[in-house]
Parts: C-alpha cells; structure tokens; sequence
C-alpha cells in the first residue's frame, strides 16, 4: 500500500500500488527542468527537499515542514530534514551531513532559511559560512521574525537567491504553519463519513462502520498528522471514541472534547486513559468540585466563554493556539460541525463517501443545527482533491473565504 502526499491541488487517486498525481504527470511530460523567467531549474532537487521535509509530518508541529538539499556538480552532497520540534533544523542537518566541502555548492530548501536566533541558531548564517553560493526557495517564512530577513540576509552575503521555486507545492506542505504564525490559531479541519445518501447513522443510531479499513486507517494518518482532535459531548455519549492514532510510529493527538456543562462520564474511554493521552475538557461549567473528579484522571480544563449556552469556538481556538496547538482535527458530531462552521474556525473538510444507503427520514445529518435558509448562504468550499480508498471516496476541499 503506498500513501501519497498530494503535493499539488491536483486529483490523486490512491489505490493500493497505484498512485499517480498531475504534479507527477507533469513531470513526466514536461521534463525535470522549469524555465523560472528565463532562469532553468532543475526541480528534482526541490521536490527532493519536498519528500523530506514530509517526513516531518506528525514530528515538528507547531513548526514547519522542511527540507533542504545541497548540490555541487550535480550530486547531491548533502541533504536534511527538520526531524523533530526543537530540533536541528534542515538547512543545519544538511550542512552536517555534507559529504565533502560545499564551497561553491547551491542548496535547495522549501522554506526561507531562518535569521533569527530560536530554539536552534540562525540557518542564513550558516549557509554563507559553509560556502554555498546560490540558493533555491520554495516559499517565503510568513514568521515575523524571519519573513524577508533571511533571504535578505543571504543577499547580502553574497549568495545569489532563486525564490518561488515549486511554490504552489512547497506552500502547499506548510499551509497550517502558515495559517498558526499568521493567526495564532489552529487550522481545523473538519472530517465526517457519510453514505450515498449523505447519512451518518442508521436511523436507530448505528455508525459501525461507514467507510471500510482502508478508509479508516488513512484517518489515521490524519490524526498523526494534525495536533490535536477535537469533538462534542454528543460524541463522546453516543460513541465513546479513544481518539487515539493507531498506525506505526504515529503519535496520538491532544485530545479536546467540547463538553459545555460537564456531562462527560467519568467513566467513558476518555477520561479513563487521560493520564496516557493528553486530554482537555472545554467547559462553560464552574463546578470546581465536579472537575476535580476528572482531574484525578489526568483531564486538564479549559474554561471557556459561553455564548447562548454553547462554547464560545473562537474563544476555545484562542486558548489552544496559545498552548502552541497548530492544527486540529475536527470528528463532530453533526451540533459541534455546524456551530465550528458557523463560527468561522473551520479551513478544511474531509468528507468520506461509502458507497451505501441507509435511507431513513432527516436525522444523523453530518452538519446539524438550524442550517441556513437559501442556497445561496451555504458555507462554499474550493480546490477539492478526490482520492479513491477501496470503494470509499475521500474528497478534501477547502473553506472559500469571504
Ligand atoms: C528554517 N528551517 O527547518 C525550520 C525553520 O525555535 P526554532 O529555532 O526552531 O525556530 C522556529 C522558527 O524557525 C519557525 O517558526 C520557522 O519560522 C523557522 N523554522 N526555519 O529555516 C527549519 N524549522
Ligand atoms: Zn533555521
């Protein structure tokens, strides 16, 4: 089974040992080398430094996804990864592992190099120190503290820069950490299955299961992929879900339920396993005695405002972002996935189609709440990309804004 990161805001059809993307397609017609206004690139290095920086994914949250490439007379001599938050990051890990002396060399990273001392030193400056003489950008760093600054820095030391190499496919890797520096907020996205027939539920309840295995495992990966995982109260009643990631080497999600009054049981699979999984309750409830109960567990509290007697969203997505929690998968149920959309918070639906019926009148719609009245006030979405799992069908767009 092979998983491709869609890298472009193309149609990738993922089946089993089949995986073709137009960006690939591209390739193969166009050839490896992009005429950048008169300016021949070689991509093959930068889509190089893609797949590598992917394979941060589910490791460097809330930092971006990078990876950096040194080349000198065509071979590689040298290549890295941004492997772990707080750690090395790619241009320094490349530049450790530089196999001879790179005066002259040229390197290819998705991200503006840093200028700025972190966690970790100052990238720009290394770059220039090692000899490297030119240097391929993907996307510029939207963080304040570099934005313009490194590639500026790197200028001025010399080095020619190239910017914007691939970088629809490099912006497209990063669009969470753009969205988190920016904002401050986690980028959510919201994921449900349904039937043919728009169905989340048989009519007395039943949900197990929609979507087949193949299906189920790539949420999976999404869930390792996305900080934290967030539902309702009703979820937690009507399914009593783990929410945990069950794929090798993945990591489990913080988990956040929307619990307004604090009717979650204490003895539901959530608050059972808080102690191993990183759990948070968002409550309006101040029944300090009711919450020590949970505590005990291992439940961590977020006190959030209430508007008309439901979690102020905006309020609660405030308060996580400032914990350093970038992105978060949203698994309803239907109240939760129309309040988060009406809010504004959503950027992302995953939808997975069964090919099923279930039939039944009106309920178990995967959006609830009132909806709205004309067709014209619907929540729009754009740029879908469709993926083919088994049978199933995964279509992800994003929120049209505005
Ligand atoms: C890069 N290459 O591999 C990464 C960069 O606290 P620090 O030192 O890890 O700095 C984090 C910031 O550095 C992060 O917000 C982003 O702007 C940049 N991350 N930059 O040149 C990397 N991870
Ligand atoms: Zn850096």
């Amino acid at each position: 089974m092979i998983w491709c990161e869609s890298k472009a805001d193309s149609i990738v059809w993922m089946q089993e040992d089949i995986c073709i993307d137009l960006f690939a397609l591209r390739i193969m017609f166009l050839g490896a080398f992009y005429n950048y206004g008169g300016l021949i690139v070689d991509i093959k290095y930068m889509e190089r430094a893609i797949d590598l920086a992917i394979k941060g994914i589910g490791k460097v949250n809330p930092n971006p996804l990078v990876g950096a490439v040194i080349v000198k007379d065509d071979q590689i001599i040298g290549e890295g990864y941004h492997e772990f938050y707080g750690g090395l990051h790619a241009e320094q890990n490349a530049i450790k592992n530089l196999t001879m002396d790179a005066s002259g060399a040229e390197m290819y990273v998705n991200l503006e190099p840093c200028c700025h001392q972190g966690k970790q030193p100052p990238c720009a400056p290394a770059i220039v120190a090692s000899g490297i003489k030119k240097v391929y950008i993907g996307s510029e760093d939207p963080n304040e503290l570099v934005t313009g600054k490194g590639i500026a820095y790197l200028r001025e030391h010399g080095v020619e820069v190239v910017t914007n190499v691939l970088k629809k496919e490099c912006d497209e890797i990063n669009k969470v950490f753009f969205h988190y520096i920016t904002t401050k907020m986690p980028y959510i996205v919201m994921k449900f299955a349904e039937t043919l027939d728009g169905k989340m539920a048989t009519h007395t309840g039943a949900s197990r299961w929609i979507t087949g295995e193949v299906a189920r495992e790539y949420v999976h990966y999404t869930r390792n992929k996305l900080m934290g995982i967030m539902v309702g109260i009703g979820t937690v009643l009507n399914d009593d879900p783990l929410l945990t990631c069950r794929i090798d080497n993945g990591r489990n999600p913080i988990r956040i339920v929307c619990d307004t009054k604090l009717f979650t049981p204490l003895d539901s699979q959530i608050v059972t396993t808080a102690k191993e999984v990183k759990t948070y309750i968002a409550t309006c409830s101040v029944d300090e005695n009711l919450k020590n109960k949970y505590r005990e567990f291992g439940i961590d509290f977020l006190q959030v405002d209430c508007i008309a007697g439901h979690i102020d969203l905006v309020d609660l997505m405030r308060q996580l972002g400032e914990l350093g929690i970038d992105s978060i998968l949203l698994e309803g149920g239907g109240t939760l996935n129309y309040s988060a959309l009406k809010s504004g918070i959503i950027k992302e639906v995953h939808v997975y189609i069964a090919p099923k019926i279930f039939g039944g009148a009106g309920i178990y719609s995967p959006v609830g709440g009132e909806g709205v009245e004309l067709p014209d006030q619907a929540f729009l979405f754009q740029k879908p990309k469709i993926m083919r799992m088994g049978d199933d069908i995964l279509i992800e767009y994003e929120v049209k804004e505005g």
